[in-house]
C-alpha cells in the first residue's frame, strides 16, 4: 500500500447513519471492495456529515464503530486500503472551513439534498446541513483523489466539488486535482421493498422496507416475501413493475443473472417461487458479512488498533493539502 506506486487515487465515504442496507452493499461497498487491486483507495466513515441530522450521541459513536467494523466485514481490507473514521482527522474540519469560505451561498441553495433533507427534517435545518458540500469538497481536495464512486444521489456535489477546486486553483493558484466520478457498471440502484419507486434507504423508518446486511436469513426471508409487487404473474423487467424490476436488479445484482436469464429460470413459476429465490441468494452473499461483522465486534482491540492506524496514516496524508492550501490562503503557519 505504498503511496509512491502510480495508481489512481479512488475515495469514498458513507454515513454513519444506521447498519448498512442491501443498497448501500449492492450500489456501493460491494464495488469499493473490487477496486482495492486497482487503485489506491481511501474509505471513510462519514461521521461529521452525519452531524447534519439530529441522532443521539450515544448512538452515534456506537454507530461510528460499527460502521467501520461493517467496511472490514465487507472486503474493505486494512492492509490494502485506507480505512479510518473522518473526524479522525481533524484536517477535514480545517479544510471544510477553508471550503465554506470558497463557497457561495446561492450555490449552496441550489443543492437538491439540502433541499429533501431540509423538507424531512423541517424541525432542524441547520447550518451544516446547508455547507455540507463544502464538507464534502474538503474531503475529496485533501486527498487528491482522482475518482470518487458516489451513486447518483451525490453527483451534483461532486460537480460543486469541482467548481470549488477551480476556483480556489483559480484565485490561489493550482493546489488542487479535479476529481472525476467512477460509476461502476455493475452497480445495481435498489429500490424500497415497501415503496419501490423510492430508494432503499438505511434511515427509513419502516423496517419492512429494508434489508439490513445484519438481518438473519429468516427476517430477510420474510421481508421478501412482504415485498410490494404488483398483480400480474410474470417475472419480466419492464416498465410499471416497479417491484419486480427491483426485486430482479437484486437477484441479477446477486447472481451475476442477466434478465433474460431470469424471466427464464421463472417462466410458468409464481411470484412467492421468485422471491423465496431471490431471498435465498440475498441470505447467502449476506452470509460471510454477518460472519465477519460478528467475529470483529468481539475484537475491539483490532478494531481500535485498525482506526488509530487508518487515522494517523489519513492525517499525514491529509495534511501535506492542508498546508498547502492554509498557504495559499495566507493563514501564518505556526513555526
Ligand atoms: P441515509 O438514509 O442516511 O441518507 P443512505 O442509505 O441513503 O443513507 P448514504 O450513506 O447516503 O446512504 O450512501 C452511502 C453510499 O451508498 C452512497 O455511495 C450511495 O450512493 C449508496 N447508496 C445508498 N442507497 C443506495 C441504494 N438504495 N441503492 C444503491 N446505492 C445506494
Ligand atoms: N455525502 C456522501 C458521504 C460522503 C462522501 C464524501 C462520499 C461524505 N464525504 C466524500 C464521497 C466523497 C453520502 O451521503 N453518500
Amino acid at each position: 500500500m505504498a503511496e509512491e506506486t502510480q495508481k489512481k487515487i479512488i475515495l469514498s465515504g458513507i454515513q454513519p447513519t444506521g447498519v448498512f442496507t442491501l443498497g448501500n452493499y449492492l450500489g456501493a461497498v460491494k464495488g469499493w471492495k473490487d477496486l482495492q487491486d486497482e487503485y489506491l483507495c481511501y474509505y471513510f466513515i462519514a461521521d461529521l456529515h452525519s452531524m447534519t441530522i439530529h441522532i443521539d450521541p450515544q448512538k452515534r459513536r456506537a454507530q461510528t464503530r460499527q460502521a467501520f467494523a461493517l467496511l472490514l466485514a465487507c472486503g474493505i481490507d486494512p492492509d490494502k486500503s485506507l480505512v479510518f473514521v473522518q473526524s479522525h482527522n481533524k484536517a477535514h474540519a480545517e479544510m471544510g472551513w477553508i471550503m465554506d469560505c470558497c463557497s457561495q451561498f446561492g450555490e449552496l441553495s441550489r443543492m437538491t439534498q439540502f433541499k429533501d433533507k431540509s423538507q424531512k427534517h423541517p424541525d432542524n435545518i441547520n447550518a451544516g446541513l446547508f455547507t455540507y458540500p463544502a464538507l464534502m469538497a474538503g474531503d475529496i481536495l485533501l486527498y487528491q483523489a482522482d475518482y470518487v464512486p458516489v451513486g447518483a444521489d451525490q453527483t451534483q456535489h461532486l460537480e460543486f466539488t469541482r467548481d470549488v477546486a477551480t476556483r480556489f486553483n483559480h484565485t490561489y493558484g493550482e493546489i488542487f486535482k479535479l476529481p472525476e466520478g467512477y460509476y461502476p457498471k455493475a452497480g445495481a440502484r435498489v429500490m424500497s421493498l415497501q415503496d419501490p419507486t423510492s430508494k432503499m434507504s438505511k434511515s427509513d423508518p419502516n423496517p419492512k422496507a429494508t434489508i439490513s446486511i445484519l438481518d438473519d436469513p429468516k427476517v430477510i426471508m420474510n421481508k421478501f416475501k412482504s415485498a410490494v409487487t404488483d398483480s400480474e404473474a410474470e417475472v419480466a423487467f419492464r416498465e410499471g413493475k416497479d417491484g419486480i424490476n427491483n426485486l430482479m436488479t437484486i437477484y441479477s445484482a446477486v447472481t451475476k443473472k442477466t434478465m433474460d436469464e431470469i424471466t427464464a429460470e421463472f417462466a410458468g413459476k409464481g411470484y412467492g417461487d421468485f422471491k423465496k429465490a431471490v431471498g435465498e441468494a440475498v441470505c447467502e452473499e449476506l452470509r460471510p458479512v454477518r460472519e465477519n461483522f460478528d467475529r470483529l465486534m468481539n475484537d475491539r482491540a483490532y478494531l481500535d488498533e485498525q482506526m488509530k492506524k487508518g487515522a494517523e496514516r489519513a492525517t499525514y496524508i491529509a495534511n501535506k493539502t492542508l498546508t498547502k492550501a492554509k498557504k495559499r490562503v495566507g493563514l501564518l503557519l505556526e513555526s
